[in-house]
């Protein structure tokens, strides 16, 4: 590669790209003719200090569990071969207190601050001659039935009475559309009010999983009022169709739907994904389950068991991955290898896509969207090395690890993993979460964070009751959760 297409609008490659621009300088400035030129390694003074110190978590253990709510001393051992200048301590990439001078290192922790389940606790020390070692750190869970970080509100009742939720969207003017699996799509206006009358209310197959699953508002809906669907009919053999409506104020456009794409027949009632969003190149993405046939994820001759991408009319991008002739089902496949999508989530501004996909007996997984990747279904799931196979970002298990908190997922299990949405770079939420994925899960309730900035360590956010089933970052900057039955809303100041 060479120093001109150096990446380095990529943060984390600044520094090199900047060190090797330095080294194409000086090598021009030499005057030589071409040829390889490598810099020397910088000779410290003679009897300078070079080593960094070691440093490790002494309190807690790693993997200690159910740590009591109160006062938590958080202490580290630090050695150097000159001396320890200091040592930071932080909780889920948050520093707590001052970095500490003098031994013994220890800082104290109030639990009370954060959400029962899973933290993630750093250290890391420099010596005087500014040496620094890298993090090193202990998983941890704390005990108790904590809902919310302390200086979060979280409002379980903010929207009651819906009936088998699926999944919402908020619409550009503030508005929230919740599908029903049973056909009805609702409308929260702006005063936070669920409305009596439905958006509209489809006629639908809700056997099992099938029903009205998705729905999703066109980049554009301000001024061309487009809402998507995707639903379960039963008219011409039961299957899964994505339609286009049109909005009048709070209601549909009688007669005016618009059947984009209908995928092909279920016989299984599961695995339907249904989740639909844009993304940020203006096209249309549907998640589509495996109908409980894994070999379908595999083969690119069927859309099943796919993330398929559409133009916001419903025909197939020529620049799709595996598209070589218009009309072939290939045609559609953005990702395949996937069990059941039941929801995936597009990162605002850049466009990246983090794909839930439902397992089955072992693990859950969060799937980095590509262009053409294969997630490994039913080859694979959870974690894995299998060629040409993208394992996940994250993976956490149906039941608990022995000892509990060990191995990929850490203290997290569950049963389904459902919602996930991206936390802005902006907004009221403290620093450290924006930027941050949010998931939760369908059985054990549960709200995490996936620390993208901290290599994806995943800390507990909080928990619902009910089952979360979809989740937004609303426009006021709070984290709505979609339960069967309510919407929950997590917000700070
Ligand atoms: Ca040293
Ligand atoms: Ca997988």
């Amino acid at each position: 590669m060479s120093w001109i297409d150096f990446p380095i609008s990529d943060k984390r490659s600044w520094a090199r790209g900047a060190m090797l621009l330095a080294v194409v300088v000086s090598a021009a400035s030499c005057g030589g003719g071409g040829g390889s030129y490598t810099m020397p390694p910088a000779t410290p003074p003679p009897g300078a200090d070079v080593e960094a110190p070691a440093v490790v978590v002494s309190a807690p253990a790693n993997f200690a569990s159910g740590i009591p709510a109160g006062m938590l001393t958080f202490s580290a051992t630090a050695t150097d071969n000159v001396g320890v200048a200091s040592v930071e301590f932080q909780v889920d990439g948050v520093a707590v207190g001052a970095a500490q001078t003098s031994a013994p290192y220890a800082v104290s922790v109030d639990t009370n601050a954060y959400a029962s389940g899973q933290h993630v606790l750093r250290v890391r020390a420099r010596d005087a001659a500014g040496n620094q070692s890298g993090w090193t750190s202990v998983t941890v869970s704390f005990g108790g039935s904590r809902t919310q970080p302390a200086g979060f509100t979280r409002n379980a009742n903010y929207i009651i009475g819906l009936n088998a939720a699926t999944a919402f969207a908020q619409a550009p003017d503030g508005r929230i559309f919740v599908a029903q699996q049973g056909g009805a799509m609702r409308v929260v206006d702006n005063n936070g009010v669920l409305l009596p009358t439905p958006f509209m209310t489809l006629t639908v197959d809700s056997n099992g999983e099938r029903g009205l699953l998705g729905v999703a508002f066109h980049p554009n809906f301000a001024v061309n009022q487009l809402v998507y669907a995707y639903y379960t009919t039963a008219s011409g053999g039961t299957h899964n169709r994505v339609s286009r409506f049109t909005a009048n104020g709070d209601v549909v456009v009688p007669n005016n739907e618009a059947i984009l794409v209908d995928l092909p027949a279920l016989s299984a009632t599961n695995h339907n994904g249904g989740a639909i969003h844009f993304g940020a190149d203006g096209k249309l993405y549907v998640a589509v389950g495996d109908n409980a046939n894994g070999a379908n994820s595999q083969s690119l001759a069927t859309p099943l068991g796919k993330l398929l991408r559409f133009n916001d009319d419903g025909t197939i991008p020529g620049d799709n991955p595996f598209c070589t002739t218009q009309g072939n089902p290939a045609c559609a496949v953005w990702a395949y290898g996937l069990r059941n999508p039941f929801t995936f989530a597009v990162q605002p501004g850049t466009g990246r896509i983090h794909i839930n996909d439902v397992g089955e007996g072992t693990w859950e997984e969060i799937n980095l969207g590509a262009a053409g990747a294969n997630y490994g279904w039913p080859n694979t799931e959870g974690p894995t090395a299998a060629a040409g196979i993208t394992g996940p970002l994250l993976a956490y298990r149906h039941s608990a690890t022995n000892p509990p908190g060990t191995g990929p997922g850490g203290f997290f299990t569950g049963c389904a993993i459902t919602g996930g949405a991206f936390y802005p770079e902006s907004g009221p939420f403290p620093a450290a979460y924006r930027g941050s994925y949010f998931y939760a899960d369908l059985c054990t309730a549960f709200v995490a964070r996936l620390d993208l900035a901290n290599d994806n360590a995943t800390y507990a956010f909080g928990a619902v009751s009910g089952n979360p089933v979809d989740m937004l970052v609303a426009d006021d900057g709070a984290l709505l959760v979609l339960t069967r039955g309510n919407i929950v809303r997590f917000s700070s100041p």
